[in-house]
């Protein structure tokens, strides 16, 4: 079901394995032409989404179907195919087995915030350690593609809830990571619970020689990682831990260590060191060094990796005022993280909100020196913020940064962290970074 990247990915998977095909789709005047050609290359009928009674008759004889992350666990065709009997996998799931077929490794990364730069950050450490290794999954590339190649590196793949809500037992990571969970998603999973629930699809059929690695800082991982069936690994950036990958503060400064107490690198070598960066780094190193990576690896790729485009990166200064953009940060946990990097902060939010508690936001309140609103969901930042710091809304990117101008003095930071989903103005969280930056270089002539 839908013919996005991964119905694409799942049209050619099957058609090379001699199978029938049919792509059901809410929307099939949006799917792109070249999806288009695939499918009429190959015979595969894309069909509109059939009512209750056509369903039935289209899922008669049917062994499995597939549905694209995008579709939610409850949509009436998935609840038909159930009720046929008909098998519903997703496609990580069909990839981690045929990856497992070949004896491949697969490494497997969830979480709320962090995943794409974990699954980075793995990859690159176990490149530097001599192993070959790819990245696959919700960063981008479906892992069933990857999984097809006839290559040996380790997969290690950034997989989203949506993507766990229907893996089997199939889907047996040799290393996984829940590098954390808060809200996000509402929308599709309904409850925190089902959206919990369908991250620890991440290690639930793992192996008992499998390792979860599990973020001690976070009680909802910490709770949910009770139940790993196969060994686990805890990382923690708190001060005072004093077992498995931590932070360890001796007379030559801060270090990251692992377990056994073993430095692989020190804090100060590292080009991004927030708490949620070195975080990253732990669950990183965890992992890699769980499937062949050395320390070595995991130091040299730590030395020289920087955050990707729209995280925290600086797009302009102009007479003492650093300019933002966060745009990758699409929920509240990840802009309370970033709010908090910095000592004073005009923060501009709002967008397609995925039903989560905008006030949340309020909790960094104490960095906060004003909020500029935007998108569908201003009028919920607004009544956040009003009365606690002062609040505008903007009904343009050119209307926001012009507004946070006026609210940002000397030593202050102006940053985009929406907490939201850019589908309102944007096609991606790219695009509104890109456009943020084009309007405060617009709006002061000066970038970095
Ligand atoms: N569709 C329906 N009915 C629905 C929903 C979608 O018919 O209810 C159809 C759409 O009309 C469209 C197709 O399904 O034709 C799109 O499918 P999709 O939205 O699942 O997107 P894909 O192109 O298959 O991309 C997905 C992931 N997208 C989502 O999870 C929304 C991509 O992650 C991922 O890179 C790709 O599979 C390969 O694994 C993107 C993402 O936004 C980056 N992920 C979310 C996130 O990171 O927050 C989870």
């Amino acid at each position: 079901m839908g013919l996005g990247l991964t119905g694409d990915a799942v049209v050619r998977w099957a058609h090379a394995a001699g199978d029938d095909v049919t792509v059901v789709e809410d929307r099939p005047d949006s799917v792109s032409a070249d999806r288009r050609a695939v499918a009429a290359e190959f015979g595969v009928p894309v069909v509109a989404t059939p009512d209750e009674a056509a369903a039935a008759d289209l899922l008669v004889g049917v062994d499995l179907v597939v549905p694209s992350p995008g579709v939610p666990e409850g949509h009436a065709f998935l609840a038909a195919a159930r009720r046929a009997g008909v098998t519903v996998r997703s496609e990580v799931d069909l990839g981690a087995e045929i990856l497992a077929a070949r004896g491949r490794t697969l490494v497997a990364v969830t979480g709320t915030n962090g995943k794409t730069t974990v699954t980075e950050l793995t990859v690159a450490m176990l490149v530097a350690s001599g192993v070959p290794a790819v990245a696959a999954g919700n960063i981008g590339a479906p892992l069933l593609d990857e999984a097809r190649r006839d290559r040996p590196d380790v997969a290690v793949a950034e997989v989203s809830s949506f993507q766990l809500a229907t893996v089997t037992d199939a889907f047996a990571p040799r290393a996984a990571v829940i590098t954390n969970v808060a809200a996000d998603h509402l929308d599709w999973h309904r409850t925190f619970d089902a959206y919990a629930r369908a991250k620890a699809g991440v290690f639930a059929h793992q192996r008992a020689d499998d390792v979860l690695v599990a973020n001690a800082d976070d009680p909802v991982v910490a709770a949910l990682a009770a139940d790993a069936p196969g060994r686990t690994r805890a990382f923690s950036v708190g001060p005072d831990a004093t077992a498995g990958y931590r932070i360890r503060t001796g007379a030559d400064g801060r270090s990251l260590v692992t377990p056994e107490g073993t430095v692989l690198v020190a804090v100060d070598d590292l080009v991004a060191t927030a708490p949620h960066d070195l975080a990253n780094a732990l669950a990183a190193a965890a992992l890699a060094l769980e499937v062949g990576g050395t320390p070595d690896g995991v130091a040299v790729a730590l030395r020289s990796f920087t955050r990707g485009a729209h995280r925290l990166q600086p797009v302009a200064e102009l007479h003492g005022v650093t300019w933002i953009d966060d745009s990758k940060a699409t929920n509240v946990h990840a802009a309370l993280a970033a709010v908090r990097s910095f000592p004073r902060v005009v923060l501009i939010a709002g967008g397609r909100n995925k039903g989560l508690d905008l006030s949340a936001l309020r909790a960094a309140a104490d960095h906060l020196v004003g909020v500029v609103a935007i998108g569908d969901a201003a009028d919920e930042v607004v009544a956040a913020f009003t009365g606690v710091v002062p609040v505008e809304g903007a009904g343009s990117m050119d209307d926001a940064v012009a507004a946070a101008a006026g609210l940002a003095s000397a030593g202050d930071v102006v940053l985009l962290s929406p907490a939201c989903a850019s589908f309102d103005w944007y096609g991606s969280y790219a695009e509104r970074g890109d456009d943020f930056a084009r309007a405060v270089s617009e709006r002061i002539g000066v970038t970095s």
